[in-house]
């Protein structure tokens, strides 16, 4: 009977923004949920993205299914912008794309393929990381395992995460965020990648990397370098691409699941799988945003003005680090907060305690994560004083 059934909490990222709507305060700010914002707080639509839409509803002549695998534009665009255009792999025909229903969907469909073509091997997870992440492996099967990430002295544990790695059992998965780390901000530099490249290599393990702020953190090519340094060194990678932020087509739920194999002919083994464990979770793919994709990335203009404005996208929320570390600096600070400028993407870990978190939202309407996970979009750049002054008054009292 459903009388057995127990109440589960809400998703606690979800819940904090019910509490925000029902906070009366004029002053609240919300830095929360991880959409992007601009300066007037609205998740806008990109331009493109309208121009491609209309486009679309003009030429589209039929609902009918796709594929399995999905938009052949959209997975022709999407394995260029994530590997390169001149990555050897795609030219040696050792990368395919399986379109999903968003990056979680792409992680779902990993976490299948993983336990049912790979059994016995553990998947590997930053601490911490995005909570989805725990809950979705675990769903799939998959015994979920920790590496160290950042400490509780809020600082990238580099050390710790290679010296974790280095124990892990031969043939296990290591799941990287490829960049803009969430929830944290900290990101590898080059030399952490090549570092962690070395220990994949060594004890064979399987990276799959979790892509869904590409764009966000030092440019779209940029934010790539880990993914295609891997992809270009190694035998066997996964990569789930996620379409929500950097083309703001959230509610569309526009991902994919990238898989690299050995050799072309391996490739479509994996293949074969992926779309018979994408038919048992989905079917087939939504249509409507990798149509938009695949749309935008094929067109010079279009793809031009999508850049533009996620370049904008990327250079207000840098913009934000730095002010609000130049607003710290009036009350001491500076120094203190200085890794929210270090940090990329739209993710800080501040380093500010639950219960000093728990100040903000009570006496300032400010609303972050008890971990301290601050969205960066969310600041208003009229008002970074006024935050400073909250901040310095929670970590000195
Ligand atoms: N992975 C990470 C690290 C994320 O932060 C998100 C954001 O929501 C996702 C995956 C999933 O993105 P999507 O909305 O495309 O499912
Ligand atoms: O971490 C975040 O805030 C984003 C958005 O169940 C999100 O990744 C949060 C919770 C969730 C789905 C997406």
């Amino acid at each position: 009977h459903f009388g057995q059934v127990a109440r589960v909490p809400g998703d606690p990222i979800l819940g904090l923004l019910e509490h925000f709507r029902a906070d009366p305060n004029p002053a609240k700010l919300d830095l929360g949920v991880g959409v992007y914002k601009d300066a007037a707080g609205r998740t806008p639509i990109p331009r493109a993205v309208k121009l491609a839409e209309q486009r679309l509803s003009d030429s589209e002549q039929s609902k009918s299914y796709v594929g399995g695998h999905g938009d052949p534009l959209f997975a022709e665009g999407l394995l260029r912008l994530v590997l390169g255009h001149q990555s050897a792999v795609l030219g040696a025909g050792r990368a395919g794309c399986t379109q999903a229903p968003g990056g979680t969907g792409a992680l779902r469909l990993a976490g299948e393929f993983i336990a049912r073509c790979l059994p016995g091997r553990a998947i590997w997870l930053s601490q911490p990381t995005w909570p989805i992440h725990e809950t979705l492996f675990a769903a799939a099967g998959l015994e979920v395992r920790h590496y160290p990430y950042v400490g509780v002295d809020n600082r990238f544990d580099i050390e710790g995460m290679l010296a974790q790695l280095g124990r892990v059992p031969s043939g296990d998965v290591v799941l990287l965020h490829a960049c803009c780390h969430n929830p944290t901000g900290f990101d590898l530099s080059p030399a952490d990648w090549r570092r962690v490249l070395e220990v994949v290599r060594a004890r064979e393990l399987l990276p799959l990397f979790d892509f869904a702020y590409q764009g966000f953190g030092d440019g779209l090519e940029q934010d790539a370098w880990a993914v295609r340094l891997f992809s270009e060194a190694l035998p066997e990678v996964l990569v789930t691409s996620s379409c929500s932020k950097n083309f703001g087509l959230y509610r569309e739920r526009t991902g994919a699941l990238i898989a690299i194999a050995a050799d072309a002919e391996g490739l479509q083994d994996v293949r074969s799988q992926l779309a018979a464990h994408a038919r048992n979770l989905w079917s087939t793919p939504p249509s409507h945003g990798a149509a938009v994709v695949g749309l935008i990335l094929g067109d010079d203009t279009l793809r031009g003005c999508w850049q533009n404005e996620l370049d904008g996208m990327r250079r207000r929320v840098a913009g934000l680090r730095m002010g609000l570390v130049e607003a710290l600096r009036t009350y001491g600070l500076a120094q203190r907060f200085a890794h929210i400028a270090e940090q990329r993407g739209m993710f800080s870990y501040t380093g500010l305690s639950a219960a000093q978190v728990l100040r903000l939202r009570a006496e300032d309407g400010v609303y972050l994560l008890e971990t301290g996970r601050a969205n960066v979009a969310g600041l208003d750049a009229e008002r970074l004083d006024q935050l400073a002054a909250a901040i310095a008054r929670v970590v000195t009292d």
